[in-house]
């Protein structure tokens, strides 16, 4: 039995589980590997789809796409069993050292199958697994009925597991350990490559515009954001940018229509070309009822544009109010309304709290700062007996 494909060098051989999604887990997940790959480790890209950031970048990793076929017995397809299997075929033929899972469900469990199965074959010693929680993972459905024993167990099993905020992490203690020994949790936090996202010189446009971007699923509650921008510029020139697509986008569409701004909202769908659509914002719009960490707000941030934000999870660690940033209250429409307003009118306040926004996400956010940690994390858990 030998140790993982490279171990006698230091070089790692890193399996990554995520969804392959244009969502900040996709993102992190992504980013991570490609990181890796270019400090010299062999990396390994597991999802049924190409993630798009990756399918983007010509970086030197190698992505393995595994989906289940349909078969008539299924009610869907299985693809979480045919990445757990294409994980176990390449873990036999090149040792992975370790198994990085990004979203509790289902990539801890098929991280954890992976792991239970190579025990059964002897070329190489099992894969160690990491698991990064992202947010709904917990908070929505890991923590549903449906799903909590088995959220529960990966947790446990994990040789490691991390969360992307200090909110995350006391969250998941609170559904999940009743002794906190029991799950040591490690916050590391979401970062942003402060040289791609980066102001931009171009000049600001000639009205003052918002900003969005998101999957537009209901916990974004994106209608509730087209709702605030109506109250807050009904009477004057200003445009909200919605980038991104998702299902709650026929509601912004009658929202903006029936508060009178159906001109002034702009639906611009899923776009890759994001700094150059933050960087010219006044602000960043960000209404969510739940956010364990808004990493599009972080990205907004190293642009240089401020983000006002609902007061809920894990914002409040990403924005400073009043600095970076202004928040408040998630039942508050009145009140985020008179934050968008503010922003739309007071440009010194806009420049003061965008470069405040980009000092922030440079220091305390950026790719030199973050990922030192994620590689000191694996070295410890593979150091462990
Ligand atoms: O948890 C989700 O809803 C999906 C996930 C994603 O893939 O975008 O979003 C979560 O993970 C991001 C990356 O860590 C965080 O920046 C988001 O705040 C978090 N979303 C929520 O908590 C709603």
């Amino acid at each position: 039995m030998t140790e993982g494909a490279a171990a006698a060098d230091g070089r790692l051989c890193i399996g990554v589980l995520c969804h392959p999604t244009y969502g900040g887990s996709g993102v992190v997940a992504t980013e991570l590997a490609l990181s890796m790959a270019r400090k010299g480790h062999e990396v390994h890209v597991f999802s049924h789809e190409v993630p798009p950031r990756l399918a983007r970048s010509s970086g030197p990793v190698e992505m393995h796409v595994a989906r289940g076929f349909p078969y008539p017995l299924f009610t869907s397809t299985p693809h979480d069993l045919a990445v757990t299997s294409k994980v176990l075929e390449i873990h036999r033929l090149r040792g992975l050292d370790l198994l990085h899972a990004h979203y509790a469900l289902p990539h801890a469990v098929s991280a954890f199958l992976a792991r239970e199965a190579s025990r059964h074959y002897h070329e190489h010693a099992p894969p160690r697994v990491i698991t990064t929680l992202h947010g709904t993972d917990i908070t929505l459905v890991g923590n549903d009925p449906a799903y909590a024993p088995l959220t529960e167990h990966a947790l446990r099993a994990s040789d490691a597991v991390t969360a992307v905020s200090e909110d995350l992490a006391r969250r998941t203690r609170e559904s999940f350990c009743v002794e906190e020994a029991a799950c040591p949790i490690e916050v590391i936090p979401n970062f942003v490559d402060c040289d791609l996202f980066a102001p931009s010189k171009s000049a600001r446009p000639g009205s003052p515009t918002l900003v969005h971007v998101s999957n537009f699923r209901p916990v974004k509650r994106v209608p509730w954001l087209v709702r605030a921008f109506a109250l807050a510029a009904h009477d004057r020139d200003a445009q909200l940018v919605l980038v991104g697509d998702g299902p709650d986008q026929a509601e912004c569409r009658r929202v903006a229509a029936e508060g009178g701004v159906a001109d002034r909202v702009v639906f611009l769908g899923e776009r890759d070309a994001l700094p150059g659509l933050l960087s010219p914002a006044s602000a960043f719009c960000l209404t969510s009822r739940e956010e364990s960490f808004g990493l599009s707000a972080l990205e907004a941030m190293a642009c240089g544009t401020p983000v006002i934000a609902t007061r809920v999870g894990g914002v409040s660690e990403v924005v400073e109010d009043g600095v970076s940033g202004m928040l408040c209250a998630a039942e508050d429409l009145e009140g985020y309304a008179s934050l968008l307003r503010r922003a739309l009118v007071d440009p010194e306040l806009v420049a003061r709290m965008g470069a405040a926004a980009r000092a922030r996400a440079v220091d305390h956010f950026s790719f030199e700062r973050v990922l030192p940690r994620y590689e000191a994390l694996y070295r410890r858990v593979l150091a462990k007996p």
